[in-house]
């Protein structure tokens, strides 16, 4: 209890918050740099923007100056229903979530049954790179490792590729977990596979998605989880997500130029804009040292690798500050909208498959986006009114 305290003193102490009046007229949008890294005849776009409203309760974008970056207090609640909201996670567990941001739930599923759902995925995928038509007469969206024609790095609309996927990604404990942490309903605000190929597969540089759902999307409040099914193993050294264990609980804003509308094309593959500098990340750093001292709970393995254990003496271990989100297929991960996370290189001989779904609550659809003018395409931010369901967010597909 007391290191919690700790902790959070910590954090609140490191914390800088800028409350900055900067948001008037931006400069024009940049041209388009069209990367070729989508498949374009998909992009669906849905530029109905009612209730438009472009404030933003985020310091970023569009409040800070080009270079400018601050870290600011969450705004929001991690648990918005609290511990005792009841559903398939355990009061214990949920603490561990509202700490550090992420919870491991080990092996939900069986290898077996993840291998099936792997494999769909993977022969998806290569079907999309030589054919705009899949198996099934649809078509299916793409996103292309840097400088390759041939190695797909991420399929979209996965959750409606195909029901071996959907099965798993939006299984009851999942939906409901999620549903438990926001306290409401959930539809499904994005959803892909990313194949991380053995000593190919390219990381993801730092970054907390709400940034980009919050000011290329318009998603009002910190309200939304990711569920990754590990559909190989994830070990450190073959792209297991790395994360800050409680950078959850502030925000690192970055000031930027004009956000090209299309930047979807190429942060898709590598994120700039919004992303923290070094010097930014040394400050979130400071900021989150103590959040994951405390052990986790007992039968929440979220922290640390699986070392052999006559191993685990000899190696010295890295200060907690980041952490891989290890496990086996068939484990899952959930973690918070604002969590700060990436992932490395794959140089590894094993490749590392996860699907990720992302859940935002109903009350929480999105807006109008803050720094780009055009929303971006369904495939990355569903605004489909159809898809505003519950507990069991199957919308019938469009690619397939
Ligand atoms: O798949 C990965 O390694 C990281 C993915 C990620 O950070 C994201 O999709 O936001």
């Amino acid at each position: 209890m007391l290191r919690r305290s700790l902790a959070h003193t910590l954090i609140v102490v490191v914390v800088v918050f800028v409350c900055s009046g900067r948001s008037g007229p931006r400069p024009a949008a940049a041209k388009a740099g069209a990367a070729e890294c989508v498949d374009e005849d998909q992009v669906l776009q849905n530029t109905s923007l009612d209730n438009w409203d472009n404030s933003s309760i985020l310091p970023g974008r569009s409040q800070l100056l080009p270079g400018e970056e601050v870290l600011s207090p969450r705004p929001d609640p991690v648990l918005w229903g609290g511990r005792a909201r009841p559903g398939p996670l355990t009061p214990q567990q949920l603490d561990t979530f509202e700490r550090l941001g992420f919870l491991i739930l080990p092996d939900l599923f069986t290898p077996d049954h993840v291998e099936v759902a792997r494999n769909v995925a993977k022969a998806i995928a290569a079907n999309a790179v030589g054919s705009k038509v899949n198996a099934k007469g649809g078509t299916s969206i793409i996103a292309l490792e840097p400088g390759s024609n041939t190695t797909v790095k991420s399929l979209f609309t996965a959750h409606q590729a195909a029901p071996e996927l959907r099965d798993l990604m939006l299984h009851p404990t999942i939906v409901g977990a999620a549903e438990q942490i926001v306290d409401d309903a959930v539809y499904v605000h994005q959803s892909r596979v990313n194949f991380q190929k053995a000593f190919v597969g390219q990381g993801f540089t730092w970054h907390s998605d709400v940034e980009t759902w919050h000011f290329e999307d318009g998603m009002p409040r910190m309200r939304a989880v990711s569920a990754v099914v590990m559909l190989e193993d994830n070990f450190a050294v073959n792209g297991a997500l790395m994360v800050f264990p409680g950078s959850h609980h502030v925000f690192a804003g970055v000031g930027s130029e004009q956000t090209p509308d299309d930047n979807w094309r190429s942060s898709l593959r590598v994120q700039r804009i919004g992303s923290p500098s070094a010097d930014l990340l040394s400050r979130l750093t400071a900021a989150t040292e103590g959040a994951s001292r405390r052990p986790p709970p007992p039968g929440s393995p979220a922290t640390s690798d699986s070392r052999p254990a006559e191993r685990e003496e000899e190696r010295p271990e890295p200060p907690a500050v980041v952490t891989h989100c290890t496990g086996k297929a068939g484990s899952v991960l959930l973690f918070d909208c604002n969590l700060m996370h990436g992932s490395h290189n794959n140089m590894s001989p094993y490749s590392r498959t996860n699907s990720f779904t992302v859940f935002n609550a109903v009350s929480n659809k999105l807006r109008a986006p803050i720094a780009v003018s055009v929303p971006r395409p369904a495939h990355l931010a569903n605004r489909g009114e159809d898809s505003w369901t519950s507990a069991t967010p199957v919308a019938s597909s469009s690619h397939e």
